[in-house]
């Protein structure tokens, strides 16, 4: 059988749609060039001097691990120089980053989080990059601006994941279905492994960080309970799977079928919003599981209605299989009618 590369399968989709220029394949290779790298340094990091912190803290308060840097700065210098964008926003930068005047630009905007879940990654476990890609809408100033990048998540014209597990893999979509790659080091491509990823309607996964149970309001809690009990849609008690790395738990259950829950808590009582960022986060994934068939809320809203007010803003989310997802929007509906 013929293998399909990333880039013959996008080509392919865009002969339907001639309205498409070179540039988003432009976009995507370097994109597909950073993984690359990303996954070489990630895949020998216990030989590297590599893991563990690098002694900063990043924007978001959290100790920068050396593999975040040095992901972050791969897809900043070779997306800067794509000649595609002219603007990107990084989880690990606290402004949003403009195409210098010296180099090319295009119209796309890059959100992502250059390697999320770095947390584990002494402990060798999965960790991923997540992106999601907007057009800038004004054009009546030659600099971008903030509100050019606060876009509701329905904007997003493509998103998706590069997930570094026991094999590596591109999960995208550009709104017309989510489609896997998975990458072959012996030929150094991404070939298609999964077409038209479909997430199974009804679950029998959840995942939830339960160690902050005492935090979360009666809602959340009711939700768990549902989820754990027999007196739910299976009957059964559902299984909890819960490894702390996004990409990993979203990905299991894309392919299986579950729900991904991190809720508001009340750790800081003054910002009850959970922890994942609504941008670089929740936004691509919601796109992907909306493709695939799923939902993504957070607690009453469709994560891609949500208006940014700010980049790094946080939001509770809700995500998976349509019939788990339905359930959580109906108990939020009856606390908060
Ligand atoms: P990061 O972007 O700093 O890596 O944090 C995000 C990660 C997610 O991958 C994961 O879902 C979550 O943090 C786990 O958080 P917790 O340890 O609070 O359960
Ligand atoms: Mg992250």
């Amino acid at each position: 059988m013929r293998q399909v590369t990333v880039v013959e399968h996008l080509l392919l989709s865009q002969k339907e749609r001639p309205m498409a220029s070179g540039r988003f394949t432009r976009l995507l290779n370097e994109l597909i060039l950073s993984a690359k790298i990303i996954d070489r340094e990630v895949s020998k990091a216990g030989l590297l001097n590599v893991l563990g912190g690098t002694g900063e803290i990043n924007v978001q308060g959290e100790a920068v691990q050396k593999l975040d840097d040095f992901a972050n700065r791969v897809i900043i210098r070779r997306m800067e120089r794509a000649g595609v964008l002219c603007a990107m926003v990084s989880e690990e930068n606290a402004d949003f980053i403009e195409i210098p005047h010296t180099f090319p630009s295009g119209d796309y905007i890059l959100i992502f989080d250059p390697l999320d879940g770095s947390a584990n990654i002494d402990a060798n476990v999965s960790i991923g990059t997540i992106f999601g890609i907007y057009r800038r809408t004004s054009f009546d100033s030659s600099s971008v601006t903030v509100s050019d990048i606060l876009q509701k998540g329905a904007m997003q014209v493509a998103a998706g994941y590069i997930i570094y597990g026991s094999s590596t893999m591109l999960v995208y979509t550009a709104g017309d279905g989510v489609h896997g790659f998975t990458l072959d080091p012996s030929v150094g491509e991404f070939l298609l492994s999964h077409p038209d990823i479909k997430i199974p309607p009804q679950g029998k996964i959840y995942s939830v960080n339960e160690g902050y149970a005492m935090y979360w309001d009666e809602p959340t809690k009711k939700i768990v309970e549902y989820f754990k009990s027999s007196a739910n849609a299976l009957r059964r008690p559902y299984s909890l799977r819960y490894i702390g790395s996004l990409v990993s738990d979203f990905h299991r259950n894309l392919i299986y079928g579950g729900i991904f829950m991190y809720p508001a808590d009340s750790r800081d009582p003054h910002k009850p919003v959970g922890k994942l960022r609504l941008l670089c986060e929740a936004s691509p994934m919601a796109m992907i599981v909306e493709q695939a068939g799923g939902m993504a809320i957070d607690g009453r809203r469709r994560i891609l209605d949500i208006e940014p007010q700010e980049l790094h803003q946080r939001v509770p989310l809700f995500i998976g299989s349509k019939h788990d997802v339905e359930f959580v929007q109906q108990t939020f509906a009856q606390y908060y009618s």
